[in-house]
């Protein structure tokens, strides 16, 4: 049959960062794009799908993309964790490209329509001093952002994880990893960001008004004492959300944030199934999920997560940051235009190195996205310009108390 896989190819590539992309294509000669990019452990991936999943899927009918995704997760017998889900990804989104392409309709068309114009995004404001910062908000408003993430150092760390050692340049803030041999440290001090950071919300909030949504990221510093405190000091400045305050390794503990608190809670960039979410969405103890197609098994495993969420009031603001490659971005896209309870979208804006490699299709204005209406994903990829940018390794920064204890981040 004309929509039997013929092949699957794992590609590797690194125009400014690492991204790992599988490519399918049909007998008839159909391909679908999807996004394995797992930032730190690309190769992980990489060797998953090669060494065990592609084999299963050449021969199998495209179409068939809940029985794949069934197969892949429960056939597998190892459920669940960042590198099987983002394999799991991989392989649903291709398929989705591949239905939606044969279709002839933009992905967004077969997943229920547009609910909206167009999507709500937010940009990535830090500084290492206020006046840095608000240079920097002012210039993600310059560059069309209508709801903006706050970052700032903290007097008394040295180097702090989001906020660039250099001003930033608008449009590209902070890289998530660092090239290099291996993870490079950085340091924490909680009591000194707790006493810190109210004080930047706050002239920040008298500098652009009250109109402004605005967003500050925890990276899963704090205990859920700490966060409770946080949450109440920043409530008078109005917080769109305050992101993963607390690792919701433990959900029990966002129940005492959820009582002493009424700043809105995001959480879940690095949860990977609809299972991690129980119990933080039956008790409505977030208000903003924060998964993405790319780590949490594609269209068709984050769409489960987006259901249970509805169910629950809570609404969406998929992860976004630069290391979910263009592919994964188009799909989030795509799946945000889609479902009723979108809250927002993180949106980091590609290098335009990362350009050559990857053709995009978006829209970008007036402060919202749109996924565009080429058919499927509406996202190429450039063999030519992929192979001049080999893999290197980089990762993520790792997070030091002042006497060496590694920290939780
Ligand atoms: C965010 C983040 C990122 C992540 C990174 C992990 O965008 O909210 O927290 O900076 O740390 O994407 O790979
Ligand atoms: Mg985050």
């Amino acid at each position: 049959r004309g929509t039997t896989i013929r092949s699957a190819e794992v590609l590797v590539t690194s125009p400014g960062r690492n991204f790992v992309t599988l490519r399918i294509t049909t007998q008839d000669g159909v391909v679908g794009l999807g996004d394995a990019t797992l930032n730190g452990r690309e190769l992980a991936v990489a060797s998953y799908l090669q060494d065990h999943v592609v084999p299963m899927l050449i021969g199998r009918d495209a179409h068939r993309i809940e029985d794949t995704w069934q197969m892949l997760h429960r056939g597998a017998y190892w459920r669940r964790g960042p590198v099987t889900m983002c394999a799991i990804a991989a392989v649903d989104v291709a398929l989705w490209d591949i239905k939606a392409r044969i279709a002839g309709l933009p992905l967004y068309q077969l997943l229920g329509g547009a609910s909206r114009e167009g999507i709500m995004a937010y940009g990535h404001a830090s500084g290492r001093d206020l006046p840095e910062l608000m240079d920097s908000i002012r210039a993600q408003q310059a560059a069309g952002f209508r709801s903006i993430r706050v970052q700032s150092s903290v007097p008394g760390v040295d180097k702090i994880y989001g906020v660039p050692a250099a001003p930033s340049s608008g449009t590209y803030d902070y890289e998530p990893a660092q090239r290099a041999p291996l993870p490079v440290e950085e340091d924490w001090d909680t009591r000194a960001y707790l006493r810190h950071l109210p004080q930047v919300l706050e002239a920040v909030r008298n500098e652009f008004g009250p109109e402004l949504p605005l967003l500050h990221d925890a990276h899963h510093r704090l205990t859920p004492n700490e966060a409770a405190r946080l949450g109440r000091a920043v409530e008078p400045f109005d917080l769109f959300w305050l992101e993963d305050c607390t690792p919701a390794d433990n959900p029990e503990g966002l129940r005492l944030v959820r009582q002493s608190t009424t700043t809105p809670l995001a959480i879940g960039e690095v949860l990977t199934s609809v299972w991690d979410y129980r119990q933080l969405l039956s008790e409505q103890l977030i208000d903003y999920v924060r998964s993405s197609v790319t780590h949490a098994g594609g269209i068709t495993g984050l769409r489960r997560i987006v259901d249970l969420a509805a169910l629950h009031q809570v609404r969406t603001g998929f992860h976004g940051p630069t290391d979910i490659s263009p592919v994964g971005m188009a799909a989030a896209l795509h799946l945000d235009l889609a479902i009723h309870n979108l809250g927002i979208q993180e949106y980091m804006q590609h290098s335009a190195l990362t350009g050559e490699v990857f053709g995009q299709s978006f829209r970008w204005s007036g402060g919202l996205l749109h996924p565009g209406e080429e058919p499927g994903l509406g996202v190429t990829y450039d063999d030519d310009a992929a192979a001049r940018h080999p893999y290197s390794p980089a990762y993520l920064p790792l997070n030091r108390l002042k006497d060496g204890t590694i920290h939780d981040w």
